[in-house]
């Protein structure tokens, strides 16, 4: 069974974070008064080079929008663009190397479902039409790693008006690229390939949820989720699909991918809440990369005022895991 698998996620953190040997070599790097981006992750350089010839390179810094607050401490750009989390590419952290192959132009975006006329999207159209700002965000995997990063990009309400759904629809269901040529995991046929997560429409339109095209004043590594990828900041990281293909509007509620995998463990609402375990961890605290001390987490990542409104008549639903 699919269930049995050990997945990176299901071993105790120590086993699953490589961080430790990781920040051994910066140390290391640091006292030979080297830096680090041309010595350890010579990669990593080559990636930044690349994204300055990216065609939408010019819209990056964008002006900041701080409305949702600025959460700090930032975490460190490297830290965010080294321990990701793309099954796609592998089910460790590290992944972030082999997703450069990922190639983001020409990338097409299929609209479709219930709309007023299905239609593809590039995305360097998509982002002609957009307002691109920048929003510092409280990231919180359900592993219990966070981080704080400012991501850019354009509010999930913009794209879901410019998509015209039907007044019928009551989910957004988004898809991430099928490309086993790169995307090696795909190729085990035990995961429920494509990626796939969902929003309600209310979700979808509420000022949080936001389209990330770029990260630290940059347009967004491939690692991250390039070109574009979800961000729903109050509910755990797993719902904030990457690298996104179609988007899909019905009136039924999607099955997501982990949802698919274990919904007893992993549910279409996964909304942060400390008090509400896991079936196999404690929720109440988290680790912030590069940090060795772990702080307590917050209902809805930090968010409540902006979100709790969305789930007072949903309250007969498994609204936090
Ligand atoms: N397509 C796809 N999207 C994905 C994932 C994935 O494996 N594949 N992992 C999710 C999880 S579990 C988390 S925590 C975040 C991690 O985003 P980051 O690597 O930018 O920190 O991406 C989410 N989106
Ligand atoms: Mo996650």
């Amino acid at each position: 069974m699919l269930i049995k698998r050990v997945r990176g996620w299901e071993l105790p953190e120590r086993q699953a974070t490589p961080e430790g040997t990781y920040m051994q070599r910066r140390t290391l790097v640091r006292a030979m008064g080297l830096g680090a981006a041309s010595l350890a992750l010579p990669g990593l350089a080559l990636a930044q080079n690349k994204a300055a010839s990216d065609p939408s390179a010019g819209r990056y810094p964008a002006p900041r929008n701080d409305k949702y607050g600025v959460p700090t401490p930032m975490t460190e750009e490297r830290q965010a663009t080294t321990y990701n989390n793309f099954y796609e590419f592998g089910t460790d952290k590290s992944i972030w190397r082999a997703a450069q192959k990922l190639e983001v132009r020409p990338w097409t975006i299929k609209i479709g479902g219930m709309v007023e006329k299905p239609f593809e999207v590039g995305i360097d159209d998509l982002l002609a039409k957009m307002q691109i700002e920048e929003r510092v965000y409280r990231h919180r995997c359900v592993e219990t790693w966070s981080m704080i990063v400012p991501w850019s990009g354009f509010p999930m309400r913009s794209l879901v008006e410019f998509c015209k759904p039907l007044s019928g629809a009551k989910y957004v269901v988004m898809k991430t690229l099928s490309k086993p040529s790169v995307m090696r995991e795909q190729r085990d046929l035990l995961y429920p390939w494509p990626y796939t997560e969902g929003l309600a429409m209310d979700e979808a339109m509420n000022d949080l949820a936001f389209i990330a095209t770029g990260l630290y004043g940059k347009p967004i590594p491939q690692q991250n989720g390039a070109p574009l990828r979800l961000v729903a900041p109050w509910k755990y990281g797993f719902k904030n699909v990457k690298s996104i293909v179609s988007i899909d509007f019905s009136d039924k509620q999607p099955v997501s991918f982990w949802e698919k995998l274990q919904a007893s463990e992993y549910g279409f609402w996964a909304n942060v809440n400390p008090e509400v375990p896991h079936a196999r961890w404690s929720q109440a605290t988290e680790k912030p990369l590069g940090s060795s001390t772990r702080i307590p987490t917050l209902l809805y990542n930090g968010y409540a005022e902006f979100v709790a409104g969305l789930y007072t008549d949903r309250k007969a639903e498994k609204l936090f895991y």
